[in-house]
């Protein structure tokens, strides 16, 4: 076999490398393996943070994987006569591979902890009893929208002029279709009916599970007019791969005028009476045989 097992690590690297390189050139298609553009300036942290672990973990994973083939293909026994030398390790070298990492991930730990905070712990808040946004009294923002994840779909659902959801006047969504005005923070509610599942728009990097029995609050800003995808990221059943929704930004008064479509579907699936049928006595007089 030679040398056959030492290039077939080299692949490791390599392979590794064409495909990072490949992801980061391509925009679209199959190759495009990162991110789309992101339009919520609410998580452009989030970027920063992927691309500063992603570039740490690709020095180690190249330099592991040249590592392993160089010392596969210098001391590959087939053509090395050289009796081996056995070594009990090494405390210096030891410690400094143990010091290094732990300040590096302690560093990403205390950094990501501003971008967690952001993105899960500091909700949009809004003005109290006093009118005025800023002070003591403010109130955390309510869901304007809920998403329900079940198998397999997304059932939506927004808050009515109330601006509170699970009351009368809420208007139902069309199902895997989410839509939300530019320009405006939105803070929603995600529910499980069934199992767990992950709503995850790509562009807006935002990604929640949703666990069965309780209720995750999520908040984002769109800025950028467009349909994107929304996606399950948890294996929930055999149909997790149907659940594909289509998130749409736009115009706040285009935003107004969907609303308002919805309220009219809703009030006619709600109002329109069923045909009228005869009553059961009437159906059995009307079978009656006639001489
Ligand atoms: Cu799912």
């Amino acid at each position: 076999m030679g040398k056959f097992w030492s290039l077939l690590f080299l692949c490791v690297p390599v392979l590794g490398t064409a495909m990072y390189l490949a992801g980061m050139y391509t925009s679209s298609g199959p190759l495009a393996m990162w991110f789309p553009e992101n339009i919520n300036p609410m998580a452009e942290e989030i970027d920063l943070l992927h691309d500063i672990i992603l570039a740490l973990s690709g020095v180690v994973f190249v330099a592991t994987g040249l590592a392993i083939f160089l010392f596969m293909w210098c001391y590959e026994c087939g053509c090395n006569k050289q009796l081996a030398k056995f070594v009990h390790g090494n405390h210096r070298v030891e410690l400094w591979w143990t010091i290094i990492p732990t300040i590096v991930l302690v560093a990403l730990a205390v950094y990501q902890f501003k971008v967690y905070a952001d993105v899960r712990i500091n909700r949009p808040m809004m003005a109290g009893a006093d009118g005025v946004k800023g002070t003591a009294d403010d109130v955390p923002e309510p869901a304007s929208f809920e998403v329900m994840g079940r198998q397999f779909e997304w059932r939506i659902r927004y808050a009515g002029e109330d601006r509170l959801l699970d009351t009368p006047d809420d208007i139902l969504g069309d199902v895997n279709e989410l839509h939300c005005p530019t320009g405006t923070v939105m803070v929603g509610s995600l529910k499980s009916a069934d199992v767990l599942h992950s709503f995850f728009i790509p562009a807006l990097r935002l990604k929640n599970d949703m666990i069965p029995g309780t209720r995750q609050i999520v908040w984002f800003q769109a800025d950028k007019i467009g349909s994107y995808e929304i996606v399950c990221a948890e294996l929930c059943g055999w149909g997790h791969y149907k659940m594909k929704g289509r998130f749409v930004a736009e115009p706040p008064d285009q935003f107004q005028a969907y609303l308002q479509r919805l309220r009219e579907k809703q009030f006619l699936r709600e109002y329109v009476p069923a045909p009228p049928q005869p009553a059961t006595d009437q159906v059995a007089l009307d079978n009656q045989p006639t001489n």
